[in-house]
């Protein structure tokens, strides 16, 4: 009788262990996306996540999920100052070829993101001693190195990223302080030497929760369009939240397009916990408000004119990967994926406002 058991045991498990393959029915926690459909098919615009190179390399669901879904792609954090270069004479292009080369297995658009921003500074720049010939030295070869390393590789750069102050006036960063105001107009000059045809962007937050900033931006732009510096596009990065008014958000996306610039709304998230609630719990409400508030973003960026649609880009892929939870300490939902790879009622907000 025992031996009888552990026979009918051992078959049972064999054929368990088959089913595994077969995949007929996910359990219930599987991603049931079906292959038909996908953001970058069903989006009449280039579509992108910013994508965090540890997991597209260890975690193959967000590596398989990536590649179906988005036709663009901008890394989180490895083509920023202080990831490529470390040191005044250290590059270390490992992550962000990696990308670049990925994005050219599966025929994606690399974004790139950012050249000169206050943050991601190396302690080599924040220590370093120079006179402004120096420093713009130092600015103009960060720059140059970066893009002529990608160039004909990546289409698009934030050459420039949140250099404004939410009340309008310039931000005091480290290059503000060193080189003055006019800094941006040659960063901008500097990345067009090195690759003339890649389109060059400014990057900021704020344009839907402040007139006041997005006025400033939009004014600073249309000045170095008509001064000919080589600008092409203003990326919004739209790290918003469910009870934004879409009033607000319509007058952020429908100003940017007044520049005349390619617009990218750069770094999209939809917070959904912007009060820090820590046992708020994500019910089918707050769901089906953040579809709505998603599938606005993307109807009022399909009525731009269809020649500045840069594209729309998540910042992150999943909730469990977002930088929010991380950042401010709280649970939050803010991606079109929740942290099972499965599509969330935002994911068919954003097909909807594609209709
Ligand atoms: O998501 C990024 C996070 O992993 C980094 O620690 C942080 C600092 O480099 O930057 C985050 O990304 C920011 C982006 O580069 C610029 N706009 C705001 C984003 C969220 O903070």
């Amino acid at each position: 009788m025992k031996y009888l058991i552990v026979l009918v045991a051992g078959i049972l498990l064999v054929a368990v262990g088959c089913k595994k393959n077969d995949t007929i029915a996910p359990p219930p926690t599987q991603p049931v996306n079906p292959a038909d459909t996908s953001l970058q098919k069903m989006l009449p615009f280039k579509v992108g996540a910013a994508v965090n190179v540890n997991l597209m390399q260890n975690n193959t669901r967000y590596n398989n999920l990536v590649k179906a879904e988005f036709n663009s792609i901008t890394a989180e954090n490895a083509m920023k100052f202080g990831t490529l270069h470390p040191g005044q004479f250290t590059y270390n292009w490992t992550q962000a070829d990696y990308l670049v080369s990925f994005a050219q297995a599966n025929n994606k658009r690399v974004h790139g993101h950012t050249l000169i921003w206050h943050q991601s500074i190396p302690d080599w720049v924040t220590n370093f001693a120079g006179d402004s010939t120096a420093w713009e030295n130092l600015m103009k070869t960060h720059i140059q190195t970066v893009v002529t390393h990608y160039k004909g590789k990546v289409t698009s750069w934030d050459v420039v990223n949140e250099a404004l102050n939410d009340d309008g006036t310039m931000r005091n960063s480290i290059w503000r302080q060193k080189l003055g105001d006019d800094y941006i107009a040659r960063c901008f000059q500097y990345a067009h030497q090195a690759d003339p045809t890649a389109l060059l962007f400014y990057n900021d937050y704020g344009h839907e929760y402040s007139a006041t900033k997005r006025t400033a931006i939009n004014n600073l732009l249309v000045s170095l369009k008509n001064r000919n510096i080589p600008i092409h596009g203003t990326g919004m990065q739209f790290h918003t939240r469910y009870n934004q008014t879409d009033a607000n958000i319509a007058a952020a996306i429908n100003t940017a397009a007044a520049t005349g610039l390619l617009v990218h709304v750069s770094e999209l998230d939809i917070a959904m916990n912007p009060d820090n609630v820590q046992g708020l719990v994500f019910t089918a409400t707050l769901a089906e408000q953040q579809a709505a508030k998603y599938k606005f973003v993307v109807r009022t960026f399909k009525n731009i004119p269809q020649a500045q649609q840069f594209g729309i880009t998540t910042w992150n892929v999943t909730d469990g990967d977002s930088w929010i939870p991380t950042q401010y300490n709280r649970p939050d939902w803010p991606l079109p994926f929740d942290r099972n790879y499965a599509r969330k009622p935002a994911y068919y907000g954003m097909l909807e406002g594609a209709k």
